[in-house]
């Protein structure tokens, strides 16, 4: 149990000072349930500092962030209230390490979703709007190198994010939504809802079925993020970055020094 709230601190540390770690798994990190422990130690030292639960986060849930971070197993992670941004912010990069960012579908849940045996249609009934989304993950390790067990811990490299200002019932097939990411105007990735898992949607019920393991649920009023559809692209100074979805409309963040 010290060894979880040593490493919880470390993470903590390395974010609020912007200074790398290395990697939890050679310090001893060994197993699924202790990374968890971790994170949820982790969330805990934000919610002391007066930060709220607002939801949560899939990560590596596509082939595209599974072959960027070198890691092909799924995991989810908790979003506080301190990480919120609206759309149309410029974050300074002096608060962070070395922050990237990527194109979600974020699903806003007006029912609580509990496990096991969450279905895609169990999580599209529950959802009251969808939006895009643009999540900036900032990992805490040095070189944002890690392995499955170090990125659990580190709370899905969880850093900030902003959702789109139009929320949407969730009406067309969301595996067939089409997904353009642009900086500074450009296009650099693309991709379907479907690079999620089959679904975003299945994401959500992923996270839904694997928090049964800890006690908790999927709380109504909470916003999901279903995971990176692409690879995520630096956030470099000055530069702009929109994600737009077909009928989803878009989210923009900005990066100065
Ligand atoms: C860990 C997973 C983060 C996603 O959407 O895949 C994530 C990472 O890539 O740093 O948010
Ligand atoms: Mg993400």
């Amino acid at each position: 149990m010290s060894d979880v709230r040593t490493w919880a601190g470390r993470l903590d540390d390395a974010a609020t000072r912007c200074t790398p770690v290395a990697p939890l798994t050679g310090d001893g990190l060994a197993d699924t349930a202790t990374a968890y422990r971790v994170q949820s130690a982790l969330v805990d030292l934000r919610l002391g500092r007066g930060e709220r639960l607002v939801g949560g986060k899939l990560g590596l849930t596509s082939r595209a962030k599974q072959l960027a971070m070198g890691v092909d197993t799924p995991l989810y992670g908790l979003v506080t209230s301190g990480m919120v941004r609206r759309s149309g912010t410029r974050l300074s990069l002096k608060e962070m390490i070395h922050p990237r960012v990527e194109p979600e579908i974020a699903f806003v849940l007006g029912e609580p979703l509990e496990g096991p045996g969450v279905t895609v249609a169990d999580v599209l009934a529950a959802t009251r709007y969808v939006c895009p989304a643009l999540d900036v993950i900032d990992s805490r390790y040095e070189g944002f190198r890690f392995t499955h067990l170090d990125a659990v811990a580190d709370n899905a490299s969880s850093a900030a994010f902003a959702l789109g200002d139009d929320l949407v019932a969730p009406t067309g097939d969301l595996a067939l939504a089409g997904c353009v990411l642009e900086v500074d105007g450009r296009v650099v990735e693309s991709a379907a809802g479907a690079a999620v898992m089959g679904h975003p949607a299945a994401a959500v019920a992923f996270m839904a079925d694997r928090l049964v393991e800890v006690g908790r649920r999927l709380e109504a009023g909470w916003v999901v993020l279903s995971g990176g559809l692409t690879a995520p692209v630096p956030l470099t100074p000055g530069s702009t970055v929109t994600a737009t979805l077909s009928g989803l409309g878009s989210v923009t963040l900005g990066a100065d020094h």
